[in-house]
Order: C-alpha cells, then sequence, then structure tokens
C-alpha cells in the first residue's frame, strides 16, 4: 500500500484499550453502509445508524489518549459492544450513550429537516466590492443571490457581513447590522429559512428579529452577551470550532491530536449551551474547516468528521472553496476550487454530515443528488 503523505491523526494500536477510564474514549463510525446493506447490519446487531438517517456504521475506531499520543484500535460494531460491556459498566454505559446519541435521529433545525442532506448558500454582504455603489448596491446584489441560491436548491441562506477568513479585520457592529439586516428581512419575508453568521450579541438578536432563525456563530457563543443573546433568541445554533482568531489563526496552528481537540472544544460549548438552556436539538456543530488549523489539520478533521455525531448533534461541514484544497492540489485559486471542494463535501455525506455551507449551490445540488441515489440503491 502507498503510505499516504498526509500522517493521520492517530497511532494505531492492535489491541484494544484496557482498564481505562469510560470518560476517556471516543468513537469513531466507521465502514458505513447504506440501503439494505444498512438495514441487515442494524437488525443483525452488526451495525448502528448514523443520526437516523440513511447510513449506518458496521465498525467503529476506539479512540484514547495516553500522555501525548492519541490511539485508535478498530473493531467490528459487535466486538466494539461486547468490549465495552467486558470493561465494566461504566465502560458499557458510557459507550451505550455515545451510540445512542449517533443513533438518535435529529430534530429539524431551523425548521429544516435534517432526514435527506441540506445546503446552506453562502452570502456575504461586504460592499468593498462596490466601492462605486455603495452599501444600498451591496444589498440589493446580496439579495438577488439568496434568492437565486434557493432557487437553485439551497435550503438555508448564510447572511455574513463580516469576514471571518483568514487575516480579516473586524467590522465595527454598526456596519454589520447595516449591512445584514435589510437583506436577512427580505429573504426571511419570501420565506426563506435564513441563518446569520455573526460572532457578536447584538447582531444576533436583532437579525433574528429580522426573521433569521439560525445563528451560525464562528465564535461557538464565546463572545460577550453571545450566550445569552442566543439562547433568549430561540433560534437554532451553529456551533463552530476555532484555534484563535481570525486575524491571525493561521500564523501558527498547532495541536497534539486536531480531532480530539476539535471534539472536546466542542463538547464543551454543547454543554455550555444546555447549561444557558439551548438544547441539543437546536444545535448543529461544525470542525471550522480552515479557521487555525493547517492543510493536515483540515484532512485530518476532514477524516475523522464522524467522531462529532458522538455529541448528538446535527453535523454541518464548511469547506466551500478553502485554501486547504489549494494546499493538498497544485496552489488553485479560489474560483478554481470546486471540485476538490465536491470532494471534501461528498466525503462529509459519506460520514453522515447533514449540513454543506457551500457557494456553488446548483453544482452541490447535482452532486448531492447523484449520492442520494447511489445511497438510496445500496
Ligand atoms: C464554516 C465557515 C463559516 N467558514 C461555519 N461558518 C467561513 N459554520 C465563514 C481558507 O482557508 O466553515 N462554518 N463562516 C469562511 N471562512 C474561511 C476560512 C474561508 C478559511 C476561507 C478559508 O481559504
Amino acid at each position: 500500500m502507498q503510505m499516504p503523505s498526509t500522517p493521520s491523526a492517530f497511532r494505531r494500536s492492535p489491541a484494544l484499550p484496557q482498564g481505562r477510564a469510560a470518560d476517556g474514549i471516543f468513537l469513531l463510525p466507521t465502514g458505513m453502509v447504506s440501503g439494505e446493506a444498512a438495514a441487515a447490519a442494524i437488525i443483525g446487531g452488526h451495525g448502528w445508524p448514523i443520526a437516523d438517517g440513511p447510513l449506518a456504521f458496521t465498525s467503529a475506531g476506539i479512540v484514547w489518549r495516553e500522555g501525548g499520543t492519541a490511539w485508535i484500535a478498530h473493531a467490528p460494531y459487535g466486538e466494539m459492544v461486547e468490549w465495552s460491556e467486558r470493561e465494566g459498566e461504566d465502560m458499557a454505559r458510557h459507550v451505550g450513550r455515545l451510540v445512542r446519541r449517533i443513533g438518535a435521529a435529529r430534530a429539524p433545525w431551523g425548521g429544516v429537516g435534517l432526514d435527506r442532506p441540506r445546503l446552506m448558500g453562502i452570502v456575504n454582504v461586504t460592499p468593498d466590492s462596490f466601492s462605486d455603489g455603495g452599501e444600498a448596491l451591496a444589498v440589493e446584489d446580496a439579495v438577488a443571490r439568496g434568492l437565486a441560491m434557493a432557487a437553485a436548491g439551497a435550503d438555508i441562506i448564510d447572511v455574513g457581513g463580516e469576514s471571518t477568513r483568514p487575516g480579516a479585520a473586524p467590522v465595527p457592529v454598526a456596519e454589520e447590522l447595516a449591512r445584514v439586516l435589510p437583506v436577512v428581512g427580505a429573504l426571511a419575508d419570501k420565506g426563506i429559512a435564513v441563518s446569520i453568521d455573526t460572532r457578536h450579541a447584538e447582531v444576533m438578536g436583532a437579525a433574528v428579529a429580522a426573521g433569521a432563525r439560525i445563528i451560525n456563530d464562528v465564535g461557538a457563543l464565546r463572545g460577550a452577551g453571545a450566550l445569552e443573546a442566543a439562547a433568549a433568541s430561540g433560534a437554532a445554533i451553529c456551533l463552530m470550532h476555532m484555534q484563535g482568531e481570525p486575524r491571525t489563526m493561521q500564523a501558527a496552528p498547532g495541536y497534539a491530536c486536531a480531532p480530539l481537540e476539535v471534539y472536546q472544544f466542542l463538547a464543551g460549548r454543547v454543554a455550555a449551551c444546555e447549561a444557558a438552556g439551548i438544547g441539543r436539538d437546536r444545535i448543529a456543530v461544525d470542525p471550522g474547516i480552515g479557521f487555525g488549523k493547517t492543510a493536515t489539520h483540515n484532512a485530518q478533521a476532514l477524516a475523522t468528521l464522524a467522531l462529532l455525531h458522538g455529541l448528538g448533534c446535527a453535523v454541518l461541514l464548511g469547506a466551500s472553496r478553502k485554501s486547504f484544497v489549494a494546499h493538498l492540489s497544485r496552489g488553485e485559486g479560489p474560483r478554481e476550487r470546486l471540485p476538490g471542494t465536491l470532494a471534501a463535501h461528498l466525503a462529509g455525506l459519506d460520514a453522515g454530515a447533514q449540513v454543506l455551507r457551500v457557494h456553488d449551490v446548483a453544482e452541490t445540488a447535482q452532486a448531492v443528488a447523484v449520492w442520494r441515489g447511489m445511497r438510496a440503491a445500496g
């Protein structure tokens, strides 16, 4: 076998762990099957559904940390269950809870059913590119792009007024409000499910009042007043992982094990949400591709995306046109990254992701339609 040039996040252990603390064990669902194969695996006790969706997993990576090393031991589903029972009551309960969370149906998110993959279309409201037309033209153009995306198959439109891509500088809140509120209002009035991409509590409250149903915060509600504003709004939430701050996050990203650090960060933010009155059924989690991560970290986060189902939330993935595509390929510019983006997003669907955040809605909708047809026939 050709050795991969991208190092994997875990070291493979030939033996299953023994005598470890239950809460230090993570499950990576693997061996995804669909259709009749999924039904047979579940009925036969050889597999378990992913979020009550089209996929079932038939094997698992059992993951744990020892010193500075993250280990993984692979086992067929049935052996994984037997191992957890041999390890004692605590482990059996912990693994049982993870398996139940992985398998449970996800509630509609912002009113959008998650029984099939959904597309979130990206609408940035940034007047920089309209220096002669100014803000009014930027707003008009953003509404038109949102409507066109909805017509092309987007289930949600994500409206953002502050760029959070690497190196981006913050925007004053008054400016952000002026950009996004008219766009949110116009799209929501047409019956479109709108999400507001913001880190600011003030923008969250005002956008939900203007009709947004989802708050998408790349800061995972860590900003001043964000958790309280989100809880009070009643909106659905997307919690994303980011290491550092947009302006500097790509300077020197570092992890002992990126997938586990992403998982544990998101677990902590889900717990903070629950304590503030935001239930898991309102939350989607997102590994934050490109946010304080090297191309290797991004590849690792994508390869182990299914870990996140253990949090019991919907999983959202945003890889669209990001620079890791260029780093893994030939340095293509953002507009030449659709093929690599589709590869990442389809792999996300194979890992059970429910929502894809995309620029290219029509193209992705076609890819998803083929994926669904193939999986239904599986
Ligand atoms: C995302 C996301 C987002 N991405 C969510 N919201 C961006 N929930 C904005 C690059 O490397 O993935 N999930 N909001 C855009 N951010 C980036 C990051 C854009 C990195 C480009 C890059 O090129």
